[in-house]
């Protein structure tokens, strides 16, 4: 469906390469196990990390420590790929890159870099990022957890909540309160006093590990503090790169969802022909074609402003907002094309549609990003 948009010849050819690579790789390896990783709410995520390293997306708009280096044009593109697949293949590479090796990668010091960026970009080791808690969510600024000095370490106590990749991490990127506002910390797994318990029973984001992180009088030494981030300017800078990976991610679940729909509407008969040939079945396809290409036209801008070094955090949110809202009416519009055959995961229709229920939420809900252009708009914030 993109095709009528011609979308192709606003992208470079050496991203365009980028991004036919991450096809392949999802077609070929990923998309004949999805089913099943999604039915059992369990995913190979260490070896898929690996090979998702091998592939070069971990942090692939990183510069250095072994990281590619791409646009972020590229890297949206990638996402979009990935996402294609799955939301929860996006938010492993998400998390990994956008929010734990860039929190190192913009915050860290030399050591901390040398230590985890290599290794994490290679895919050799697994990264979480702890901001959200079970009572502050949209509002982290409110967070309970509190690092306190101990001599010359850190003693860190509290929980955080809904933690992509927690359990099978192997380091945590752990924001607290301290007497000198909200600082992060390297937290490495098997630090006695720290757990992450995986949270069961998700009817989302089935295909991806989501945890909970305990923090019980976890010492630390001075050097686990990330010495750059004071404030909670730290870890949203770092929402700013992941979300502009859902930009362009939560397009792919979408283009997934319509070229399963076109398909199905040919081969379907329904009375006495196709399903396709009906005009309400052609204004479903044409109206969610439009907003796929109209979603691609403005990701493609915010991230050509982002490798030109322009991007704003409320222009994120412009593309947050819009293109997970339209993406998961999109899936859900698909959802009625398949009818009864789109609920099961025969197709990808239904999976697609209750990931988007967490895109949705997390990286900040469609209300909070109505709140960030609300107050670009008008200069009152309205959070509180
Ligand atoms: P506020 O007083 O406005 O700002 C506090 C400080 O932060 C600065 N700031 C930003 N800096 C960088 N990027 C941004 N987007 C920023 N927004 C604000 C601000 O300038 C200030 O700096 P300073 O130096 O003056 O201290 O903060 P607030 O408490 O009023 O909150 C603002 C609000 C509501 C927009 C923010 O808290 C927010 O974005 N809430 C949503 C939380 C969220 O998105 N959490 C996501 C957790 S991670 C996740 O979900 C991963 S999902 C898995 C996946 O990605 O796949
Ligand atoms: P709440 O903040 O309690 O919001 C409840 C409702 O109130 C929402 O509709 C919200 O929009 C609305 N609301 C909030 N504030 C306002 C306001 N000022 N005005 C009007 N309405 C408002 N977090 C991490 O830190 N790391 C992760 O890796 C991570 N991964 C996640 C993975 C999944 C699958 C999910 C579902 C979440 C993940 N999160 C992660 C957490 C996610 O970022 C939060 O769920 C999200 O920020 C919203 O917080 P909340 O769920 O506590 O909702």
């Amino acid at each position: 469906p993109l095709g009528l948009f011609e979308t192709d010849s606003l992208i470079s050819e050496e991203d365009r390469a980028i991004r036919d690579t991450v096809h392949r790789f999802v077609q070929e390896k990923i998309r004949p196990g999805l089913a099943e990783w999604y039915e059992s709410g369990s995913i190979p995520a260490r070896e898929l990390t690996q090979e998702l390293g091998e592939l070069g997306v971990l942090g692939m708009h990183l510069d250095g420590y072994g990281c590619a280096g791409t646009s972020a044009t590229a890297y949206g593109l990638a996402c979009l790929e990935l996402e294609a697949g799955d939301s929860g293949l996006r938010s492993l590479v998400s998390v990994q890159g956008s929010l734990a090796m860039y929190a190192i990668h913009r915050w860290g010091s030399e050591e901390q870099k040398q230590e985890w960026l290599p290794r994490m970009a290679a895919g050799d080791a697994i990264g979480c990022f702890g901001l959200t808690e079970p009572d502050f969510g949209s509002n982290p600024g409110g967070m309970r957890t509190r690092a306190t000095r101990a001599g010359g370490d850190w003693v860190l106590n509290g929980n955080k909540m809904w933690i992509t990749n927690g359990s099978v991490a192997d380091v945590a990127v752990v924001w607290a309160q301290t007497d000198d506002k909200v600082r992060g910390f390297l937290v490495p797994a098997g630090t006695p006093g720290f757990s992450a318990p995986e949270i069961k029973k998700k009817l989302s984001l089935r295909a991806s590990v989501t945890s909970e992180l305990v923090l019980d009088d976890v010492r630390l030494p001075d050097s686990a503090m990330l010495p750059g981030a004071r404030g909670l300017s730290g870890p949203l800078s770092c929402l700013n790169e992941a979300r502009l990976g859902i930009v362009f991610g939560s397009l792919g679940a979408a283009r997934d969802c319509l070229e399963t729909a076109i398909a199905y509407a040919q081969e379907r008969d329904i009375f006495d022909r196709k399903l396709a040939s009906y005009q309400l079945t052609q204004a479903k396809l044409a109206d969610m074609t439009l907003e796929l290409g109209k979603g691609m036209l403005l990701a493609l801008h915010l991230g050509r402003l982002k490798d030109a070094g322009l991007l704003q955090p409320e222009q994120v949110s412009l593309g947050k907002l819009n293109n997970v809202r339209e993406a998961i009416a999109i899936a859900r519009e698909c959802r009625t094309i398949l009818a009864a055959a789109g609920i099961t995961l025969e197709y990808p229709v239904m999976r697609h549609a209750n990931n988007l229920e967490s895109v949705l939420t997390y990286e900040g809900t469609s209300e909070i990003h109505q709140l960030v252009i609300g107050q670009a708009l008008t200069g009152h914030a309205a959070f509180r």
